[in-house]
């Protein structure tokens, strides 16, 4: 019941930090089993939560309330959680690096964007009415970033929010549901459920639920929308963002020094785990060596380790499993002669080394790979039409990125690739609230872009008519793929 919440303040209340190694116990007193959660980068355990138990999801679906209070005052409490993020950035960069393996840049990144949808959303609030309650489903690899931003969305406009975090990820979720708590947010209006794929299918399987936000892969995400189509009610938003098999065409006019640093950062920041992350580099083939040669270089300048050290450039992937699929791939490859540069991974934690592998275009990736591993393909300038054609026919429509010096050349180019974030002689990762909105087409999402102007509609309680078309427009979008 809501008053059993209440007292608890949050459900997951008892919480305790310990010198090194860092010990997080959100531990609710009733609740199902105790999950561990490890350091990726030393295996060290950074501390445990208990996962929810059918009565706990039960009580949380029958406690959420809609955030009863002013589009000014919910503005004013979304404002005070973004400076307690930023007073509190020590413990928060700590969870993120041993949770979830990031490098400090990454985490200075990562706060950073948090604060800024906290803000952006704030500052935007419609006069629409919520939907209801909201599920709100985040990945590990912005455990800070995509879960606040969209508890912020759909807080903003007023909804009960029901957060449930990555399961590698829960110790930094539940430190910003309890920033967002002492900022004001009521915590009928947001719980936190850590938890795996049954929780998510729980979740967004209840007719409570009035719509979902969910950022993941698009597997699971296409699972969500059949689910929600059998059991919310009709109209109910979907706002997925997902994969991406995203490309890079550098060509003959490239700078080649430009084109190494984007790529190095595209592909390898943050171990290669980002839906942005470049997965398939076409060099054109008058500059293929030069650039190649430039890259392995930059590779071995990249120091591999522990996140939480100043120098260190890539950390950790997330966890064995993840490790176990990404060198399955690269021993395919190099069982094939493919491997085109090798280095050694750091011992002790799940990391591996950035590697680069030959293709003979992006139709040989079949899904994406989440880590350091670039594939390489060469084109001739009379097959730049194919390569076109070729990345726009996996389907997937996040980011691309293209290096050349012709003016024209970036508008035939742009106006041919379908993706949602075009990046022009620069990095194709790293969008910016407000600047960059995020999102993708096709299999990579059903948009609204995240940190953008319409984001926020997608979280109110639409007329019939909109609803309905919204629903087909995100349906269709998804369903027109293989
Ligand atoms: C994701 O990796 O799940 O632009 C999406 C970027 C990030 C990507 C977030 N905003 O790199």
């Amino acid at each position: 019941t809501l008053a059993a919440i209440d007292t608890a303040r949050a459900p997951y209340a008892v919480h305790q930090w310990a010198a090194a190694p860092l010990i997080a116990s959100p531990l609710s007193a009733a609740g199902g089993a105790e999950h561990p959660v490890t350091n990726p980068a030393n295996l060290t355990q950074v501390g445990t939560v208990r996962l929810p138990s059918d009565a706990d999801l039960d009580n949380a679906l029958a406690a959420a309330t809609p955030w009863q209070a002013s589009a000014a005052e919910r503005a004013d409490v979304l404002n005070r959680a973004a400076d307690l993020y930023e007073e509190n950035y020590g413990e928060l960069f700590a969870l993120l690096a041993r949770e979830a393996g990031k490098t400090l840049a990454d985490c200075v990144a990562e706060l950073r964007e948090a604060v800024d949808f906290l803000r952006y959303y704030a500052a935007r609030i419609p006069a629409e009415d919520p939907v209801g309650v909201f599920t709100c489903i985040s990945p590990w690899n912005f455990p800070l970033a995509i879960f606040s931003g969209q508890i912020a969305a759909a807080l903003a406009v007023g909804n009960a929010v029901i957060a449930k975090p990555a399961e590698q990820t829960p110790l930094i979720a539940y430190r910003a549901v309890s920033l967002l708590h002492e900022a004001g947010v009521p915590v009928s209006a947001l719980q936190l459920l850590p938890g795996g794929g049954e929780v998510g299918a729980a979740l967004t399987s209840d007719p409570r639920v009035g719509g979902v936000a969910f950022t993941g892969s698009t597997a699971t995400a296409l699972k969500i929308r059949a689910s929600m189509a059998d059991n919310l009610r009709p109209g109910a938003p979907l706002i997925a963002e997902t994969g991406g098999l995203n490309a890079m065409i550098v060509d003959s006019t490239a700078l080649p020094e430009q084109a190494v640093q984007s790529i190095i950062e595209s592909a390898f920041q943050s171990a290669g785990q980002r839906c942005s992350a470049l997965r398939c580099l076409y060099l054109q083939d008058d500059i293929a060596d030069t650039v190649l040669k430039m890259l392995k270089g930059a590779m071995d300048a990249l120091n591999l380790g522990d996140p939480w050290h100043l120098t260190t450039d890539s950390g950790p992937v997330i966890d064995d499993t993840a490790r176990a699929g990404i060198l399955a791939h690269i021993d395919t490859a190099r069982a094939e002669g493919r491997v085109l540069k090798e280095m050694q991974a750091p011992q002790g934690g799940t990391f591996v080394a950035p590697t680069l592998i030959s293709v003979p275009g992006i139709s040989a990736l079949k899904q994406e790979i989440f880590g350091p591993v670039l594939h390489v393909a060469r084109f001739k300038s009379q097959e730049l039409d194919k390569v076109i054609d070729d990345i726009n026919a996996t389907g997937y429509g996040l980011t691309f990125g293209l290096h050349t010096r012709i003016d024209d050349r970036v508008q035939y180019i742009c106006d041919r690739i379908h993706a949602g974030n075009l990046y022009v002689n620069r990095n194709q990762i790293g969008a910016i609230v407000g600047s960059q909105p995020f999102g993708g087409e096709g299999l990579s999402g059903t948009g609204p872009k995240a940190g953008g102007p319409l984001y926020l509609s997608r979280f109110c309680a639409p007329d019939r008519q909109r609803a309905d078309s919204n629903w087909a427009e995100g349906a269709s979008e998804m369903s027109s793929l293989p």
